[in-house]
Parts: C-alpha cells; sequence; structure tokens
C-alpha cells in the first residue's frame, strides 16, 4: 500500500466516524453497529482509484504544491465522498444483475442477514455524502455547485442504469435492438460520468474554476469512461475472477454488453440464429455456446484492435487540450486504465 492510499483510508475511518458518533443522530449500539459493519464491507474494499484521483487531479492543478494539511484532507474528504457513490451504486447493482461476488468477496445482499435491507442499506450510504459534504463544505464558495455535481452526476448513472436494466427486459427476447450506438448510450450514462468525470470536477471546484468553463475536459473523460465500461464489459467474460473480484453474469442477464453487440456487427445469419437461442439464459451450456460463437468471431482481436483504436483517438484529444495541468490530469488517468487487467 503506498503512504497516499495509508492516508486516505486513515481519512476513512474520521469520516465514519464522525457519521457514526456526531450529536446530530442518535443511533442505538445495534444500528451503529450495522452501519459500521455495512460501511466497512461496502466502502472501503475496492482499488480506490476515484477516490485517489480527486486527490491527484487536485496536486496536479496545484502544479504539485505540497498540500496544507487542510486541503489535503479536504480533498480526501472529497475523493471518499466518490467512492460513498459509487459503493451505493454497487451495492444496488449487485441486487438488480443478480451477481454473486463483488471485491473477491459475496455481494452484501447476498449475506444471510442482509437480503433485501441492502436496498435500505445502498440508500444509507447516499444519504451520507450529503452529511460528509455539509459537515465539511458547507460555508465554501463551491459548496452548491458540489451538491448540485453529486445530484446531476446521479441523475445520470441512475437513468443509464435504467437504460441498461429495461433494454435487458425486452432483449430477452429481441436482441435485434441491441447495436453499438445503444451500447455507448447506455454506457456514458451509467459509468462515463460518475467514475471519470465526477473525481475532476471535485478538484476543480476545489480549485476555484467553474464547471460550465470545463466542458471540452468533460467531452475527454466521458470517452475516457466509455472505453474503460468496454474494458469491464470485456472482462466480464475475460477477466479472471480472482483478479476482478467478480464473477461475470453479463451473458445470463442478456446485458447490452460491447461483447455481444459487437458479435452481432460481425455475424452471419447462422451465428445471429445461435446467439438468437442461447443470449441471456442462465445454462451453462447456453453460456458456452455464447462464448464459443465469440472465439468463431475473434472477438479478442477485435477487442485489441478497439483498445489501440481508442487509445489514440483520447490521446489526441488529450494533446489538444490548451493547458497542460489539464493534460496531466487527463494522461495520468488514461494511464491507469490503459490495458487493465482489473
Ligand atoms: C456498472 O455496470 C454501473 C454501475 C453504475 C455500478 P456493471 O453492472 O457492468 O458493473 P459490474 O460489472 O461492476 O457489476
Ligand atoms: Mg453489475
Ligand atoms: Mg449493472
Ligand atoms: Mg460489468
Amino acid at each position: 500500500m503506498t503512504d497516499l492510499q495509508s492516508k486516505f483510508l486513515h481519512v476513512y475511518s474520521l469520516l465514519k466516524s464522525e457519521l457514526l458518533n456526531g450529536a446530530d443522530f442518535d443511533f442505538t449500539d445495534d444500528s451503529r453497529r450495522w452501519v459500521e459493519r455495512m460501511l466497512d464491507y461496502n466502502v472501503p474494499g475496492g482499488k480506490l482509484n476515484r477516490g485517489l484521483s480527486v486527490i491527484e487531479s487536485y496536486k496536479l492543478l496545484k502544479l504539485g504544491k505540497e498540500l496544507t494539511e487542510d486541503d489535503f484532507f479536504l480533498t480526501c474528504s472529497l475523493g471518499w465522498c466518490v467512492e460513498w457513490l459509487q459503493s451505493y451504486f454497487l451495492v444496488l447493482d449487485d441486487i438488480m444483475d443478480g451477481s454473486h461476488t463483488r471485491r473477491g468477496q459475496p455481494c452484501w445482499f447476498r449475506l444471510p442477514k442482509v437480503g433485501m435491507i441492502a436496498v435500505n442499506d445502498g440508500i444509507i450510504i447516499r444519504n451520507q455524502i450529503s452529511r460528509i459534504l455539509k459537515k465539511h463544505f458547507k460555508g465554501k464558495p463551491y459548496y452548491v455547485d458540489l451538491l448540485d455535481l453529486f445530484n446531476e452526476v446521479e441523475f445520470q448513472t441512475v437513468h443509464g442504469q435504467m437504460t441498461d436494466l429495461i433494454t435487458t427486459l425486452d432483449g430477452g427476447k429481441d436482441l435485434s435492438k441491441y447495436s453499438l450506438s445503444l451500447h455507448r448510450r447506455i454506457v456514458q450514462y451509467k459509468t462515463a460520468y460518475y467514475s471519470f468525470y465526477l473525481p475532476v470536477a471535485c478538484a476543480l471546484l476545489m480549485f476555484g474554476e467553474y464547471l460550465d468553463n470545463h466542458v471540452i475536459v468533460k467531452d475527454i473523460l466521458i470517452e475516457m469512461g466509455i472505453y474503460f465500461q468496454v474494458q469491464d464489459d470485456y472482462l466480464d467474460c475475460y477477466g479472471e475472477p480472482e483478479v476482478i473480484g467478480k464473477i461475470g453474469t453479463d451473458i445470463e442477464d442478456c446485458k447490452c454488453s460491447w461483447l455481444v453487440a459487437k458479435a452481432l456487427e460481425l455475424c452471419n445469419e447462422e451465428q445471429k440464429q445461435i446467439l438468437y437461442e442461447n443470449y441471456g439464459k442462465e445454462d451453462p451450456s447456453c453460456v458456452d455456446k455464447v462464448k464459443d460463437l465469440y472465439e468463431a468471431l475473434k472477438l479478442q482481436d477485435e477487442y485489441l484492435e478497439y483498445e489501440r483504436t481508442s487509445y489514440e483517438k483520447i490521446t489526441n484529444l488529450v494533446e489538444s487540450h490548451p493547458s497542460k495541468e489539464v493534460q496531466a490530469v487527463l494522461t495520468l488517468f488514461l494511464g491507469k486504465i490503459y490495458k487493465r487487467q482489473k
């Protein structure tokens, strides 16, 4: 673990303790224990990339100058707000996707004593973001913009999730609607805003910038976010569960994944029939048939080609940005995800 990671995790403990022991809510011992266990299980166990990005982005905007203790704490708190938001989405996403594992352990709702209490837990996690922001940012000139940012990004994400879910619903019978352009729309909303735009937008607000002046940065980050979710779709099928910490469910769930959208673009009539008959079924032999078809269509090579052109496109966009500091932030992000295995 790096020094930054351990300092960041220390701030998690402080924020958690404020939430659990603050004078603003009278927990019973049982409820405090529940929330603490729920947070420890769901919030800090990921790669922390999104959260750490807030700190790293802010540092780059400050031209690498050492942050004051105050500033460091505030960037960490914002980083944790992003991680809290992610945790809220994941707790609910795993229920809706019927997933089994997350971050190398059973999904929260799979624990026998949790079940559908996880729905309320997810909402609690979301509500805590507002409390963290209120405690540490109320009175800052950018407080309202920060609240607005989290609300907007949440709006975009849950609408992306809805499109992902209702597509699946109809798609069970009708793969004809699935396409790369539908896929792009889904992943732009469900993943790109909260995973890529949000951390940088947090850093920009703290730095005193108006987000309206950074539409180009936003567009580039959205492009990266789309690329990131294509990787997620690829890893759902080809990643090692021990490495990615989760077992893929996209084929069974009939998701409009990049792989199936690409397969539909490449396949002949006979292969299309195989997809229509086997995609979206729990039966492992159906899943295998889909995977065999992916193999026959050389989707892994297609993916490598997508990765190459996407990287090139994003690099060009980054290099055309007028500000060197912003370029540094974007390059850092791209470096973190290029050819990722988890
Ligand atoms: C993730 O989509 C989107 C959100 C908002 C959590 P996904 O279901 O592909 O994610 P995962 O593969 O991590 O379950
Ligand atoms: Mg999921
Ligand atoms: Mg999902
Ligand atoms: Mg996925």
